[in-house]
Parts: structure tokens; C-alpha cells; sequence
């Protein structure tokens, strides 16, 4: 495995022969990987080499360590394209995984200034405040909070939204939605989100900010949501 005349250097070799491991399978998320000092002394290494090779595979997400315990395989990350507008049932469903929510409020409130002119409506007008956390296969993947004009999408209820809001308003409101502006910032958890999420506070997470429109020129929702970042990777394909 290890090539000491190859040109490539042996901590990246060890990188990659870690990654295949966890490829075919070999190395399972939750795992414990093999100590420093059995890796170098079978490959007749120093352990600063290796140590430098799972240093990588820890900031690029691939392990993570448990100080006392060791390093550990961690779970595959969300491969999400950035390419179509998409729901999150949508976005489970295609990847076979089971979404689910947790309905963490639901009511209608008075828009404040600043949402209001979001949203498109006037100062004090009603809007429903959705927070949700969002499941993949029973693991928490989001925390979203959710503004929606109320004299928009009428009829919401607490089993509609606790599926899916995109279907509900395609299929059965019959409005169109047309796309998104949509930002993402890294962030680190805090109180609600960690709780939410079960991760540690000030665990990294992506937020993101999504304000959708529908065809006929109105602002469908104001959305603000917390991914976790250690299960969450977005792709994007750009044109030159
Ligand atoms: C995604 C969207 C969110 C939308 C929701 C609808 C992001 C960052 N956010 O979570 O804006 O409201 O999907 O999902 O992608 P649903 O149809 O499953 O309720």
C-alpha cells in the first residue's frame, strides 16, 4: 500500500488508502481507526507522517476524534446539489432516505418591519412562524424556521406541515413556485440549535437563508435554516 520510491508523499498515500477503506466499506462510520503508533510501525513510518495524514482526514470530515478514546470513522455527509429547487422530502426521497419533522412551533404571528418587507406585505400583517426540525432516516439534519404570508398559503395545519409544504402548495393550492435567492454562511451551533440538532454547542453548522418566489411575482417564504456541517456537503457545477 505504502510506495516510499513513489513521488506522491506517504502522508497522502495514507490518506488515500484510508478514504478507499471507507469507500469499499471497510472502515464503517463509528469505527475506531487503528492507533498512530500500529500504523506506523506496520508501514515503518514515522507516527508524525501518519499523524499528519489523519490530521487531513479530520479537517476534511472524514474522521473525527474523541479526546481519551481515539479517532473514529464518521458518517457520509449529504451530497446536495446546488442545481434545482428542491424541497427537503424531495431531496430525502431521492436519495431512498425516510424524511420526517418535528413540529417545534407553529403559529401565526405580526410580521416586524424588516420581515414584512421580505415577505412583500404590510408592517403587522399576518404570517405563520414554522420551526421545524428535519429528519433523514430518524438523524437530525436541519433546524428551519419558516415564514410564510398567512393570506397566501391558507389552510396550513399542523399534519400539512409536518410533511411536506412544497407539495401542499403545488398539489393542492395549486400556485407555482418559480426559484429561490438562496445564501449559505457557516456558523457554529448554538443553545436551540445543538439541542435540536444533537450536537455539541458550537459545533459547526451552515446556515442558510432561502426567500422563495412564486410565478406570479409573490414571496412565498422567508427561510432560515441550520445544517449540521459534519452531515452536510453542497455540490455546485459551474460553467466557464
Ligand atoms: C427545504 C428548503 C426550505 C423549504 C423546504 C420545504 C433549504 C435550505 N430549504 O428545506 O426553504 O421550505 O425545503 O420542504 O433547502 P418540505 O416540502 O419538505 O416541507
Amino acid at each position: 500500500m505504502i510506495d516510499k520510491n513513489s513521488p506522491l508523499p506517504i502522508y497522502h498515500q495514507i490518506v488515500e488508502h484510508i478514504k478507499s477503506l471507507i469507500e469499499k466499506g471497510e472502515l464503517k462510520p463509528g469505527d475506531c481507526l487503528p492507533s498512530e503508533r500500529e500504523y506506523a510501525e506496520s508501514y515503518e513510518i514515522s507516527r508524525m507522517t501518519v499523524r499528519q495524514a489523519v490530521n487531513e482526514l479530520v479537517s476534511e470530515g472524514h474522521l473525527y476524534r474523541i479526546r481519551g478514546k481515539g479517532t473514529f470513522i464518521a458518517e457520509r455527509k449529504i451530497e446536495q446539489k446546488l442545481a434545482g429547487l428542491t424541497s427537503f422530502t424531495e431531496d430525502m426521497c431521492a436519495r431512498g432516505m425516510k424524511p420526517s419533522s418535528k413540529l417545534l412551533r407553529f403559529e401565526i404571528v405580526p410580521a416586524h418591519n424588516k420581515l414584512a418587507k421580505q415577505l412583500g406585505i404590510k408592517e403587522n400583517g399576518p404570517v405563520y412562524d414554522i420551526v421545524r426540525i428535519r429528519f433523514a432516516d430518524n438523524v437530525p439534519m436541519a433546524l428551519e424556521n419558516t415564514y410564510i404570508p398567512a393570506n397566501l398559503v391558507k389552510g396550513l395545519t399542523e399534519e400539512i406541515i409536518s410533511q411536506s409544504l412544497y407539495a401542499y402548495i403545488e398539489e393542492k393550492l395549486d400556485l407555482k413556485i418559480k426559484d429561490s435567492d438562496q445564501a449559505i454562511e457557516a456558523s457554529v451551533a448554538d443553545e436551540k440549535q445543538s439541542k435540536a440538532l444533537e450536537i455539541k454547542k458550537g459545533s459547526p453548522i451552515l446556515f442558510i437563508q432561502r426567500n422563495t418566489f412564486l410565478t406570479n411575482g409573490a414571496t412565498l417564504e422567508v427561510v432560515k435554516s441550520a445544517y449540521r456541517a459534519d452531515r452536510y456537503k453542497f455540490l455546485i457545477n459551474m460553467k466557464r
